[in-house]
């Protein structure tokens, strides 16, 4: 039986036993049929064919494209190096415009590249990109922009399509959290020169470890493939000095497996969303960030913004969730800009970013996912009314 919360003195900052035994993380894995993952393990082991352009890769990146609805999907070991091959393949270099409200390996694609990530503001109310302030940041040395689709909600594309082609800068997409999200009804993947994808264990689709880049150039798409498999163009010939970007044939079987749970999933998210949106309605000084929902989306971030108005601040709502064994995250906070090495780098960076300062310092992401417990969001909403 897990406790009742009615009033402050059931909290577990307050020294009541904690609402859940066992961690309620953020992030936790969606598994799909594990009968049919082993199954896909055993073919490969039969097989003994364990990587390199194997037969399962190539299928999930068939799957994967015609999911999409894109020409090319070129799989990769994660979304940082896929990341990395995607700006090394469109050639960026000198400065690269990215949001600072966004994971790290962003901005981490672009420094390993000796490229500088030039922060830029986000739009407070959908926590993306700013198209104006994309066109203040930009300089001479501009070679493109990375917009984010953050929590899975599309970044501006008009916008920002049309201020990269006033330039002439390259536009391509983190689309990390945005598999199988749409916008005005085509799917993330279609947008910019490419679209990179993470498939990390903690996303709504995942293959344990990987990632991949989408796209619907082919001349782009050829290059990708060279790039990941260190430019091998044939067994003895070498084309590009490229890198080891490739995913594993187990990683494949994982998400061969989860696309046929993908839907069930992505259901799974879209309850537990309206169940938060309705426990969370009556509490003032919270705002569940919307999804718009004549769109595909696979509801994968739960984001609450804590306004001032609220009686306590965002990181002791965090500390009295931790209490509770409710292991909420405070994504993205400081912003990448914010983190130690690139505030040593960029120390003025702070002055031209007062969204992502602000909006960092107000959200809480909170647990969702396949795994979560029955009730676990009344007893989550319980804990937040309480405070
Ligand atoms: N761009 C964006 C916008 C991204 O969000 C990301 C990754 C990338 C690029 C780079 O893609 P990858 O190279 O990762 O493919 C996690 C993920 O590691 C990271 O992939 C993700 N974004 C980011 C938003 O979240 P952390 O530092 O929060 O991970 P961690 O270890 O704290 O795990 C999160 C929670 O999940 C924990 O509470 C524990 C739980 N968990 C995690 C793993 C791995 C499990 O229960 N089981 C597990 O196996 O970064």
């Amino acid at each position: 039986m897990r406790k009742r919360i009615r009033g402050k003195s059931d909290l577990a900052i307050h020294g009541a036993p904690p609402a859940f035994r066992e961690p309620i993380h953020v992030g936790r894995p969606n598994l799909g049929s594990r009968d049919a993952f082993l199954r896909r393990v055993h073919t490969l082991l039969d097989e003994r064919w364990l990587t390199n352009d194997g037969p399962q890769v190539r299928e999930l990146e068939q799957r994967l494209a015609a999911y999409l609805g894109v020409k090319h999907c070129v799989a990769m070991c994660n979304g940082t190096i896929a990341l990395e091959i995607a700006i090394r393949a469109l050639g960026l270099k000198g400065e690269v415009i990215v949001p600072s409200y966004t994971f790290v390996a962003t901005a981490h694609a672009l420094h390993w590249q000796e490229i500088t990530p030039v922060f830029t503001d986000i739009d407070p109310h959908t926590h993306n990109l700013d198209p104006e302030a994309v066109r203040k940041r930009i300089t001479p040395r501009t070679t493109g922009i990375i917009g984010v689709h953050l929590w899975g909600r599309p970044a501006p594309h008009d916008a920002l399509q049309a201020i990269a082609d006033e330039h002439g800068l390259t536009l391509l997409y983190d689309a990390a959290h945005a598999f199988g999200c749409s916008r005005r009804g085509t799917m993330i993947g279609n947008f910019g020169a490419c679209e990179v994808l993470s498939f990390h264990a903690t996303k709504s689709f995942h293959t344990f470890e990987g990632g991949a880049v989408v796209t619907n150039d082919d001349a782009l798409a050829a290059k990708l493939r060279l790039m990941r498999n260190f430019g091998f163009e044939t067994y003895d010939t070498v084309v590009f000095p490229g890198i080891n970007g490739k995913m594993t044939e187990i990683c494949a079987a994982m998400g061969l497996t989860n696309l046929e749970s993908f839907d069930d999933i992505v259901e799974a998210n879209r309850r537990h969303y309206h169940e938060y949106r309705d426990a969370l309605q009556g509490i003032a000084g919270l705002r569940l960030l919307p999804y718009d929902e004549n769109e595909r989306c696979n509801y994968h971030y739960v984001v609450v913004e804590v306004d001032e108005s609220f009686p306590v601040s965002r990181d002791a709502i965090v500390e009295a969730l931790k209490a509770e064994n409710i292991l909420a995250r405070r994504y993205f906070w400081p912003g990448a800009h914010g983190m130690k090495v690139y505030r040593e780098l960029y120390p003025q960076a702070d002055a031209a970013l007062p969204n992502t300062i602000a909006v960092a310092a107000r959200v809480i992401v909170l647990p969702t996912g396949t795994t979560l417990p029955e009730g676990a969001i009344e007893t989550i909403a319980a804990v937040f009314a309480a405070i």
